[in-house]
């Protein structure tokens, strides 16, 4: 075999780490190892039109599949534009390698023509960061950079001048086998024991959960059948532990809704299950409070531990289910699936506004038409805004059903580019951006890149002319809106001069419809609806004083909405409740 270049060996170890595709923009330094994706037949490059695209595109892809993913951008300028993403792909966990070509090594701290330094700029937002300055590092400085993305679960940056990627790469023969998967992690006897006694003596035991109880639903369900506990989660728990629950009592946090709050604040063992919450001002300080997470470096940093447990949330319970005596009172979870239900029974009265007729069109209606039209697998990419705040409300988890969003993170623009990492995976998928917008303008203009790769994404445009979430956050603070005002174009005829199928509702008997037609669409569709702008406004009720300090639980009380099809769960849930 003739002797590979830097660039080459670089995409044949991408390709043996499982990465499919190479997201970004070309240019110069970049130019040895796009030429080498060129010519290798089991990687894609895809050309988008703002590297932040490529790496949120990536993220979702890893996200989605648990495997390594990646994305590229040219010296400077180039790879500087990935920057956002990848702090969200990081921030999520999510598996990315990314390569940021540089500038001739001998220019290397000659504030040379687009000189950065990506090695010292990417560190915040990876777990690994290094520059190759002679071929001879490779293959090593690669596989060492797939193997902290993959194995600590987060970002890898290699920075790679021009002139190395087109030099000769060293033998292959120091080639090593790549881990591509984590392991699980299954505690010691001795902290199973501890949470087991923990367990047998308390009471009243709530679990609340993250999102690393992903693939864990049975075993939660087991614990929680076995100690008889209500079951809450956090936004990035839901999509996981939410469907199929009897125990289930809802969200907590800011977009929370039903019991989950009380059954936290009420019980006495409080097990947080894979999540790094942030909101310690929903946490209880005087129960005891047991947290297991596979990432020791989450536990005890929100709130004060009685045991820390570091173990998968499946492997621990697997452990813990039969070590813990069965609990045969179940008055505090029957408590507290009462108070789920009647919490959510009182938030549809209040919502029953008929919204099927308001014009400008209530978001709300659109998030829930939208939750019944589309399909039972769909991928949800959410913009973070308001959107947040619909999909955290309306969408209802099946387990197959996936939804995204940037919600550690928390930047703006993340749906379309997610949706196109999330399309590229399974074209036949139903892939659906839930777009404000002011996110949907920002990354627009790869839009372009849905219809040059005839992506079938569908955007659904929650178009309030408004930088809404703002907005809010001003009336919470008791601020003048201010700033946030969008002029729009129509989004629809835009995405038609496109190339695009395009359609604008701002009817709401109008909605249902278009929905479907763009979902029966074969190629990329948006639909532009026209939505309040004062979808929420601030209750009466709110003191003067909440308005000084506390702005979150302000904010709570203004965020507290419709709920959608949870009421039918959570009224089934109670069918099983014995009345008193
Ligand atoms: C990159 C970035 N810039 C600014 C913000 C602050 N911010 C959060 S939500 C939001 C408004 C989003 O507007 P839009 O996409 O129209 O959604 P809406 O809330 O109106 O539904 C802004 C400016 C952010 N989170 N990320
Ligand atoms: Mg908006």
């Amino acid at each position: 075999m003739a002797k590979q270049t830097v660039a080459e060996q670089f995409i044949d170890i991408l390709v043996r780490a499982g990465v499919q595709r190479l997201y970004g923009v070309v240019g110069d330094s970049l130019n040895p190892v796009v030429d080498a994706v060129r010519r290798n037949r089991s990687l894609e490059w895809v050309h988008v039109r703002h590297e932040e695209t490529a790496a949120f595109a990536a993220g979702a892809e890893a996200q989605l599949t648990g495997r390594l993913a990646a994305c590229a951008g040219s010296c400077g300028p180039g790879n500087l534009h990935l920057i956002n993403g990848l702090f969200d792909a990081h921030r999520s966990m999510a598996p990315v390698l990314a390569l940021a070509s540089h500038i001739p090594s001998s220019e290397i701290g000659t504030s040379y023509f687009q000189e950065t330094h990506p090695d010292r700029l990417f560190t915040e937002c990876s777990h690994y960061s290094e520059l190759i300055s002679s071929a001879q590092q490779m293959p090593r400085v690669l596989q060492t950079a797939i193997q902290h993305a993959v194995g600590r679960g987060g970002v890898s940056v290699i920075t790679l001048p021009g002139d190395i990627a087109a030099h000769p790469a060293p033998q292959r023969s120091i080639e090593h086998a790549l881990v591509t998967r984590r392991p699980s992690v299954r505690p010691g006897d001795a902290e199973i024991d501890a949470l087991a006694r923990l367990v047998d003596g308390a009471r009243r035991v709530t679990l609340f959960c993250g999102s690393g109880t992903a693939g864990a639903h049975d075993e939660v369900m087991a614990f929680a059948e076995r100690v008889k506990s209500p079951v809450g989660h956090a936004l990035r728990g839901k999509e996981w532990i939410q469907f199929d629950n009897p125990y289930d009592v809802g969200m907590s946090g800011l977009l929370g809704y039903g019991a989950a709050y009380e059954a936290m604040h009420e019980c006495d063992l409080l097990l947080l299950l894979g999540t790094d919450f942030p909101y310690n001002a929903f946490l209880p300080d005087d129960v005891t409070i047991v947290q297991v997470d596979v990432r020791p470096e989450h536990l005890g940093r929100r709130s004060t531990l009685d045991l820390a447990v570091w173990g998968d949330v499946a492997e621990t319970l697997r452990c813990l289910t039969p070590k813990v005596r069965e609990k045969s009172d179940r008055r505090f979870l029957d408590r507290m699936l009462k108070k789920h239900s009647d919490a959510l029974e009182g938030v549809v009265k209040a919502y029953t506004r008929k919204v099927d007729k308001h014009v400008p069109i209530h978001p709300e209606y659109v998030a829930s038409v939208l939750d019944e039209e589309a399909a039972d697998d769909a991928v949800f990419t959410v913009d973070t805004g308001m959107c947040n705040v619909w999909a955290a409300r309306y969408l209802t988890p099946n387990g197959r059903r996936r939804v995204i969003g940037s919600f550690t993170h928390g930047s703006m623009a993340n749906a379309l580019p997610q949706a196109i990492g999330a399309q590229f995976l399974d074209r036949r998928r139903q892939v659906v951006s839930m777009s404000g917008d002011g996110g949907f303008s920002m990354l627009m203009g790869d839009f372009l890149t849905l219809v040059q790769y005839d992506l079938p994404v569908k955007v659904v445009l929650f178009n309030n002319s408004s930088l809404g979430m703002v907005e809010l956050e001003m009336m919470v603070e008791g601020l003048p809106a201010y700033g946030t005002t969008n002029h729009n174009p129509d989004f629809a005829a835009v995405a038609r001069a496109a190339g695009a199928y395009g359609v604008r509702v701002e009817k709401p008997k109008e909605l249902r419809s278009a929905l479907r037609d763009a979902f029966r669409h074969k190629g990329p569709a948006l639909v532009d609806v026209v939505t309040d702008p004062h979808a929420l406004s601030l209750p009466p009720k709110i003191t003067g004083e909440q308005i000084g300090g506390f702005a979150l639980s302000v904010g709570k009380v203004v965020l507290d909405g419709g709920v959608g099809r949870m009421v039918q769960m959570a009224r089934a849930n109670l069918r099983n409740v014995p009345r008193p």
